[in-house]
């Protein structure tokens, strides 16, 4: 009976869009809670303040999810697919993370999860509720345990024959469902994910990652300045960071992406930087309404992208970031003269006069700190005093 109930219930997922789907019992995660609390004391989880000790708590207990709740459908989404092509017409690109090219996943699983909710609702008369991401309930353990993969070295559920390339939801409901087995891999001696994180955000064995080190958190996440010393190895990465992804032997030859989650415009997965530089808000919201990007607003992006110019910006690049330090945000400020700094060290790029003028001018003391810095890193390279 239990057995019909489930495959009924996996099927309403499918038909609503979900490929992949695993049954959980809606138990307490006891391990999951206990590590997840450990990163937190650790620091791990950086200025993430929503995750505190309370958030921890409710999203390794599905009870507290919804009342009565008996069994949890995880469910996932493909998301790798294919680049759409670079444009080749000289302009500076930032790349964003595959996750985040097409429509933002939170809408796409929403309306989808809202459906199977609604069915489950009416057809069993069972309460129901879905969340996706925001939680609170940690997804990739529950995930797990639904026997939808394995967790990885690099804290990504591997789903066999897809890999790290997969996105998650998670519906509670009060029907009791049929729990389907663990998968039983490991990433035995593999450590491709730790040696390719740019910044040795991944623990030395794996297992865990320290979300002030990641360039996944660095770029949406944190809201003030990203620290100095892990500027260079973010590369020109704007938006999310999909190294670990990309080293990862399972699934690798597997190319398969839900439509609505494929980017078609190519400027989606690499934006001219500079663009995000000359936009203000409401340009930036025009351009990205209904995109994962809102969420790093244009503050954040224009700091990412001053980051990306510096990096791989050349002579051309300067004035773009002259005129970003006369922004009215400090945070774009300070980034554009950091990054004015390395342009001029890697380039010869004259930058010094622009940074000494700003000084001139500037009150917030965490931007005038940037301005000095810079200066030294610029004049190293030309030796103008
Ligand atoms: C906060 C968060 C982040 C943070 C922190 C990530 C981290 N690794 O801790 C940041 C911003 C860095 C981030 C980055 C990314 N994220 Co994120 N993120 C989340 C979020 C909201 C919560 C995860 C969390 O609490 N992390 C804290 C750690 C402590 O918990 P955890 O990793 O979830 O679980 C660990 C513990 O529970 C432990 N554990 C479990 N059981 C047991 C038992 C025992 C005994 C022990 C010892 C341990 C243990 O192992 C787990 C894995 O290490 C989830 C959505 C959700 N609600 O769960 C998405 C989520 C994890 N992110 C996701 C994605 C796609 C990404 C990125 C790939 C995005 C990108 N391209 O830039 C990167 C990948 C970085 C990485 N290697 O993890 C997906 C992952 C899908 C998948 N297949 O795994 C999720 C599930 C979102 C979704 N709905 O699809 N993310
Ligand atoms: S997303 Fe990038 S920075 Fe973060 S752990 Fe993976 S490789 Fe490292
Ligand atoms: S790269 Fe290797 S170690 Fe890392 S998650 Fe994938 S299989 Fe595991």
């Amino acid at each position: 009976m239990h057995g019909e109930l489930t495959g009924r219930v996996k099927a309403l997922c499918r038909e609503a869009g979900f490929p992949l789907v695993g049954v959980a019992a809606a138990v307490r995660a006891e391990g999951a809670r206990a590590a997840a609390m450990r990163a937190l004391e650790a620091g791990q989880l950086g200025e993430m303040g929503w995750m505190d000790t309370e958030w921890l708590e409710r999203a390794t207990d599905p009870g507290r999810f919804l009342a009565g709740a008996r069994s949890l459908v995880v469910v996932g989404l493909p998301a790798r697919a294919p680049d759409p092509p670079k444009p080749g017409d000289g302009v500076r690109r930032g790349v964003v993370a595959r996750y985040a090219r097409g429509r933002d996943y939170h809408r796409v699983f929403e309306s989808r999860l809202r459906k199977v909710v609604r069915q489950l609702r009416a057809e069993f008369g069972a309460e129901a509720r879905a969340t996706v991401d925001y939680g609170p309930l940690l997804e990739r353990p529950y995930a797990a345990a639904a026997g939808l993969g394995w967790l990885g070295k690099s804290t990504m559920l591997l789903v066999p024959g897809f890999g790290p390339w997969v996105l998650l939801g998670v519906i509670a409901t009060t029907l009791e469902l049929e729990p389907d087995p663990p998968v039983r891999k490991t990433c035995g001696a593999c450590r491709r994910c730790i040696v390719a994180c740019p910044t040795g955000a991944i623990s030395a064995d794996g297992g865990v990652v320290d979300a002030r080190r990641c360039i996944s958190y660095l770029t949406i996440e944190l809201r003030g300045p990203i620290p100095r010393e892990l500027r260079q190895a973010i590369g020109t990465r704007v938006f999310g960071c999909d190294d670990c992804l990309d080293a990862c032997p399972v699934g690798a030859g597997r190319w398969e992406g839900d439509a609505e989650l494929a980017a078609a415009d190519p400027g989606r997965a690499w934006p001219a930087l500079r663009g995000f530089i000359e936009m203000d808000q409401a340009a930036f919201e025009a351009r990205y309404r209904g995109t994962a990007l809102m969420r790093a607003k244009r503050e954040g992006m224009a700091r990412n992208a001053c980051i990306a110019l510096g990096n791989a910006g050349t002579r051309e690049d300067a004035e773009v970031l002259v005129g970003a330090l006369d922004d009215a945000s400090a945070l774009v400020r300070g980034h554009a003269a950091w990054a004015l700094g390395r342009l001029g060290r890697r380039t010869g790029a004259a930058v010094s006069g622009w940074l000494r003028k700003r000084l001139a001018v500037e009150e917030e003391e965490w931007v005038r700190e940037e301005l000095r810095l810079a200066l030294v890193d610029a004049d190293a390279e030309t030796g103008t005093g």
